[in-house]
């Protein structure tokens, strides 16, 4: 991977580096295990520069609609920096208008769709700073890092960003820095790098999110990740939230029983019925076995009055723009993400057409 916009790079870094001891950040980040390691590593890094978090949130996840009630908050609470983790504050154009006062910086790897005018806003993604083929595979824990990096000794942290990488599948890209960080540990290499300790902890955080419990578990998980002083500490302390990835792992091994399977194989369905929220960290697992190498991969859960869906897919289909096109028109529904991995919602009466429209696409 080469940086193409060097100047970009280093207009994220300095801006980091000048917010002052007045200044008052506010961070909003994705609550799945690339957001939380992100905010994770930038937290602590931030706290060891001096600069101070005045408002942190995760209630965003797929999508971001900034309101005025956010705009009334940042103005009481006298926010003058905003950063946003691996959300795609860039799909809904409004929430520029939000953004215009602030410092922004919107540290994200999902394909952009709409470009800030303000020059007080910067877009942070490696499709404008890399020429990556693939701008996803530079997950967001890993630009905070390298970011980071620049700005003070976190030579101590790096296990946080191995985490991140391996919870986004960015394994391929990433190799030289994955092995050298898993000789500096002592963890035993595996192809399968969801096999490993740090897939383990990448598990554990995604388990602590499927609870069902108005983000309690998951809250409990982001302050252990902050409290945690390395690897060993963090697997301990998150060990509580294990008895979600048994429920996974279930759901995998019967996989190739359960799932519907459509268009010659090319398209299998998996509905999962559980009170815990796994269609995401099912697909991925699903997808990285490896045993289905030609399947899209699409998991589904009822929850509420919604379908919620993963997809996962080989080279051949783009799951992102898929998503995006099989949803088109329903009301309250998204879809999209990456290529190969993209999640979304959808009405439980629009499901059906959904599906059709899926299946038509794959035929
Ligand atoms: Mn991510």
């Amino acid at each position: 991977m080469k940086i193409t916009s060097q100047k970009l790079f280093d207009k994220v870094v300095q801006t980091i580096d000048k917010i002052s001891s007045k200044d008052k950040i506010a961070i909003f980040y994705d609550g799945d295990s690339d957001g939380i390691c992100a905010f994770t590593l930038l937290r602590k890094i931030l706290e060891r520069l001096n600069k101070s978090i005045a408002i942190v949130s995760h209630e965003f996840h797929g999508n971001v609609q900034f309101t005025q009630k956010h705009l009334t908050v940042w103005r009481e609470q006298g926010i003058s920096h905003i950063i946003t983790l691996d959300l795609p504050v860039d799909h809904v154009k409004e929430n520029f208008t939000f953004l215009k006062d602030f410092k922004t910086i919107i540290i994200d790897h999902h394909p952009s769709r709409n470009k800030p005018e303000k020059k007080n806003i910067i877009l942070f993604k490696p499709e404008f700073f890399t020429d990556m083929e693939n701008p996803s595979f530079y997950c967001t824990t890993k630009i905070v890092y390298d970011v980071m990096s620049k700005l003070v000794d976190i030579n101590d942290l790096t296990w946080i960003a191995l985490t991140g990488l391996i919870a986004d599948y960015c394994w391929k890209d990433w190799e030289a820095f994955l092995k050298e960080g898993f000789k500096k540990y002592k963890i035993a290499w595996k192809d399968n790098l969801w096999e490993t300790d740090i897939g383990l902890l990448t598990k554990l955080i995604s388990g602590a999110g499927a609870f069902d419990d108005k983000g309690e578990a998951l809250n409990k998980c982001i302050q252990s990740m902050y409290n945690a002083e390395n690897l060993k500490d963090a697997l301990q302390k998150l060990a509580q939230f294990s008895i979600v990835n048994e429920t996974v792992q279930n759901y995998v091994d019967h996989f190739e029983e359960r799932a519907e399977k459509l268009n010659d194989d090319k398209l299998l369905i998996l509905e999962v019925k559980t009170h815990y929220k796994i269609v995401s960290p099912i697909s991925t697992a699903v997808h990285t076995s490896g045993k289905f190498p030609k399947s899209f991969i699409l998991v589904i859960q009822t929850s509420g009055e919604f379908v919620k869906l993963s997809a996962r897919t080989p080279e051949q289909w783009d799951a992102n723009k898929i998503l995006q096109e099989c949803v088109k028109g329903f009301e309250q529904a998204n879809g999209g993400g990456h290529a190969r991995a993209s999640g979304g919602k959808v009405l439980k009466k629009d499901y059906p057409e959904f599906k059709k429209r899926l299946i038509e696409i794959l035929r």
